[in-house]
C-alpha cells in the first residue's frame, strides 16, 4: 500500500518543496539508466515521473523496472496513453486535461484504462492537468488536439484549476509543455496556489536553479523537470542534496 499522496501533503505541511525528475521512455536508453539515477539520487529530487506523449508498448515497463533497481525514490507514471500503464511503478497521475475540451482526454482514456489499472497496485492520483501556452506548439497540444490556455487569461486558468479541485481531483498540474521556451510565470502560479486547497505541481521549461526557486517561491509544491536534465546532466550538480 503506497502513501504517495499522503506523503506529498505531509511534506507541504512541513514546508518542504518537492522535485520530480521526469524521464521520457522515448528518450532514455536502458544503458544510461544506472548513471542517470546515480545523479538523481545525489540530487534534491524527491520523485521520479515516467512518461511521454508517444511511447511504444512495453518500453515504459522495462524502463521503470530498471529505474527501480537504482533508486528508492517513488516512481510515478505520468502517462501520455493507456499503454504506458505498468504495475512496476508505485503510482500514477490519473490526468484529466481540463484546459482542453477533448472528451478522450477528459474521460475517454480513463474509461479505457480501468481494466488495466484494476490489475495493478498503483496508487491512483486524480490530477487536473492545465496546459498553458509557451510560444510554441507542444507535443501535448499536438497529441491531445487541444489548445493551451493563454497566459493572459489568468482568471480562466485560476477558475479551471479550482474547478478541477471541486470535481474531486487531488492535485493540479500547471504545464507549460516539455521543453517550453518560457516556464510558467510566478504571477500565474501564485494566484492559482492562493485559490487551491490541494497540492500544486508546476512543470515545463524550468532549466535553472533560479527558475526552480521562483516557482517554489510563487507557491509550487512540486516542480517537474525533464528536458534540462536530458540535455545536460551537470544540471544535477547545481541541485545536489
Ligand atoms: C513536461 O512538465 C514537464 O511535461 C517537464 O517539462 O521537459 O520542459 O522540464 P521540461
Amino acid at each position: 500500500m503506497n502513501n504517495l499522496h499522503k506523503d506529498i501533503l505531509q511534506s507541504i505541511s512541513q514546508s518542504k518543496k518537492l522535485l520530480a525528475v521526469l524521464i521520457d521512455p522515448d528518450k532514455m536508453s536502458l544503458d544510461k539508466v544506472s548513471r542517470f539515477m546515480t545523479k538523481v539520487n545525489q540530487s534534491i529530487a524527491t520523485h521520479i515521473f515516467v512518461g511521454g506523449s508517444e511511447v511504444n508498448e512495453g518500453v515504459t515497463e522495462t524502463l521503470v523496472e530498471n529505474i527501480k533497481k537504482h533508486t528508492h525514490l517513488p516512481v510515478i507514471l505520468f502517462p501520455g496513453d493507456v499503454i504506458q500503464i505498468t504495475d512496476k511503478a508505485d503510482g500514477i497521475l490519473f490526468l484529466s486535461l481540463i484546459s482542453g475540451r477533448n472528451p478522450d482526454y477528459l474521460i475517454g482514456k480513463h474509461v479505457e484504462s480501468v481494466t488495466k489499472l484494476s490489475k495493478t497496485n498503483l496508487e491512483v492520483m486524480p490530477t487536473g492537468y492545465v496546459l498553458i501556452e509557451n510560444g510554441k506548439t507542444t507535443s501535448v497540444e499536438r497529441v491531445s488536439q487541444t489548445k493551451p490556455m493563454k497566459r493572459e487569461h489568468v482568471e480562466a486558468i485560476v477558475n479551471t484549476s479550482k474547478a478541477g479541485e471541486l470535481l474531486g481531483m487531488k492535485l493540479i498540474y500547471l504545464e507549460a509543455g516539455s521543453g517550453a521556451t518560457h516556464a510558467i510565470e510566478g504571477e500565474i502560479i501564485s494566484v492559482v496556489k492562493k485559490i487551491l486547497n490541494i497540492p500544486l505541481i508546476v512543470g515545463g521549461g524550468i532549466r535553472t536553479k533560479e527558475t526552480l526557486d521562483a516557482a517554489y517561491n510563487a507557491g509550487a509544491d512540486l516542480v517537474v523537470i525533464g528536458t534540462a536534465f536530458e540535455e545536460d546532466e551537470t544540471f544535477f550538480d547545481e541541485l545536489r542534496a
